[in-house]
């Protein structure tokens, strides 16, 4: 079972298949979100989910009727999992979660960039909560704060813990699995190396 998801932030559909051709093999999921779809379409969530499971990273933070028909789309095109904010609040994460059906929705907690101590990790304890209360699937937790990463598994119950933020932004993929994540998010360090297979290789290996 692999613990790694690729964060297929390409803009390039060619390039995007190619990636995804070569790695899905190696990886839990495919992670896509607004710079590939924008330049893709909706329609390279259905290609890829032929490859991979794929989740919609749509951070969407909107009114419950809002999020449920984005919901519902990303679940016509064939996305496996979906991304929701949680600081907009319960409703619209409970929102998610009903239209979701067979669908897994992680909830973003506290985010892994320096801005998320503006706001989110003010209340990120709570947003954990209102995930577990609501029954998400799992939460996005930071693997640049292994100490954060490392409380958050503590309130989160059985919900997976998906990190991101290892690599280009700093954080070890090894650290954040010891500290309580079950998969960690890769964009950078894969889809810009020169052999994005291997590069997906080499940190499986650090964590195995
Ligand atoms: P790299 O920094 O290139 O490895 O990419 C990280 C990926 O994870 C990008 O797709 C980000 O949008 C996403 N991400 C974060 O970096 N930090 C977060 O707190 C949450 C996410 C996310 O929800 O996936």
């Amino acid at each position: 079972m692999s613990r790694l998801i690729l964060a297929l932030d390409v803009l390039d559909k060619k390039k995007a298949l190619e990636i995804a051709s070569k790695t899905a093999e190696h990886l839990h999921a495919i992670k896509i979100g607004w710079p590939l779809v924008m330049n893709a379409g909706m329609e390279i969530v259905s290609e890829i989910s032929e490859l991979s499971r794929v989740i919609c990273d749509f951070k969407v933070a909107d009114i419950p009727n809002t999020t449920r028909l984005i919901v519902k789309t990303a679940k016509k095109y064939g996305a496996s999992g979906i991304i929701v904010h949680s600081f907009v609040g319960r409703d619209s994460v409970r929102a998610a979660i009903e239209e979701a059906q067979g669908m897994d929705v992680f909830v973003v907690t506290e985010m892994s960039h320096p801005g998320a101590l503006d706001f989110m990790q003010k209340n990120a304890e709570k947003m954990v909560e209102i995930a577990r209360e609501e029954g998400a699937r799992g939460i996005i937790a930071p693997a640049t704060r292994p100490e954060r990463l490392r409380e958050i598994r503590k309130i989160a119950g059985d919900m997976l813990i998906l990190s991101p933020g290892v690599g280009a932004q700093g954080g070890k993929a090894r650290i954040a699995i010891e500290a309580g994540a079950d998969y960690i998010i890769v964009g950078r360090s894969i889809y810009n190396a020169s052999d994005p297979e291997n590069a997906a290789l080499k940190i499986l290996s650090e964590i195995e």
